[in-house]
């Protein structure tokens, strides 16, 4: 058995979505990050980042003492590993995946990231004009980031080969494509791959629902959730 450490965000949407797409039983152990759970000393001990998703895996291959794994891009990893599956094993094609899912993790991910918090979350501390230049290079760069991905599927159903890790970590950060500042519409190829070769995947649209009824309204919307998200400094974790 697998403990997803869990709250139905992006980043915990690709485990989750991984995890269905493998067939793999799994418990969901909530991190409410709105409250500060990420700060627990447990959860610390296996997310030393303070962030979710996490997991541990009771039942590693070739046994021995649990293994934990945090950082989405390696926890994907870990499991096509363990499973065997959505990443290819030669050479070429592995890396054909990898590469993609690192773009994700150090392009799309953190780009649209701060997108949404310039265009979602800043407003609300009424910081004005001042939001302006931010909300542009967060916006244009998840703009350029699209076009980048819209290109390579222009002659392929998905992002490397089959199905892979690198569709699934990057599927969960187009949804809020609208908080980004951009219009599917202007990326035909990738609006294809997201809404049927993705989206109307039944493991897909299984894995993004975990845990949706523990927000009980999506997003940041009180000054508690504020106060623990926002203006976090080494303190926290000391
Ligand atoms: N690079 C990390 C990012 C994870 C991340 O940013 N998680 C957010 C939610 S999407 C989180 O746990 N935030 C808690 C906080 O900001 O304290 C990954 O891909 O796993």
């Amino acid at each position: 058995m697998i403990d997803l450490h869990y709250w139905p965000t992006p980043n915990g949407w690709k485990i989750s979505i991984m995890l269905e797409e493998c067939a793999l039983p799994y418990k969901v152990v909530p991190v409410n990050i709105g409250t500060g759970e990420q700060f627990k000393p447990e959860f610390l001990k296996i997310s030393p980042n303070n962030r979710m998703p996490a997991i541990v895996d009771h039942d590693p291959a070739g046994g021995g003492a649990p293994i934990s794994v945090f950082e989405s891009g390696a926890i994907l990893q870990y499991l096509a590993e363990k499973t065997g599956k959505f990443l290819p094993k030669d050479v070429r094609g592995k890396y054909e995946v990898l590469q993609w899912l690192n773009w994700q993790m150090g392009g799309l991910g953190p780009m649209a990231g701060q997108a949404n918090h310039f265009n979602v979350y800043a407003p609300q501390f009424n910081a004005g004009d001042k939001l302006e230049y931010g909300q542009a290079r967060y916006t244009n760069e998840v703009n350029r980031l699209f076009g980048v991905l819209n290109k390579r599927l222009a002659d392929r159903e998905f992002v490397a080969g089959p199905l892979s890790i690198a569709d699934m970590a990057i599927w969960p950060w187009v949804v809020g494509f609208k908080n980004f500042g951009q219009k599917l519409e202007d990326f035909a190829h990738l609006k294809r791959w997201f809404d049927e070769s993705m989206g109307k995947r039944p493991a897909v649209v299984k894995g993004k629902a975990v845990g949706a009824e523990l927000r009980a309204t999506p997003g940041i919307n009180t000054d508690e959730q504020r106060r623990v998200l926002f203006g976090q400094t080494a303190a926290v974790v000391r």
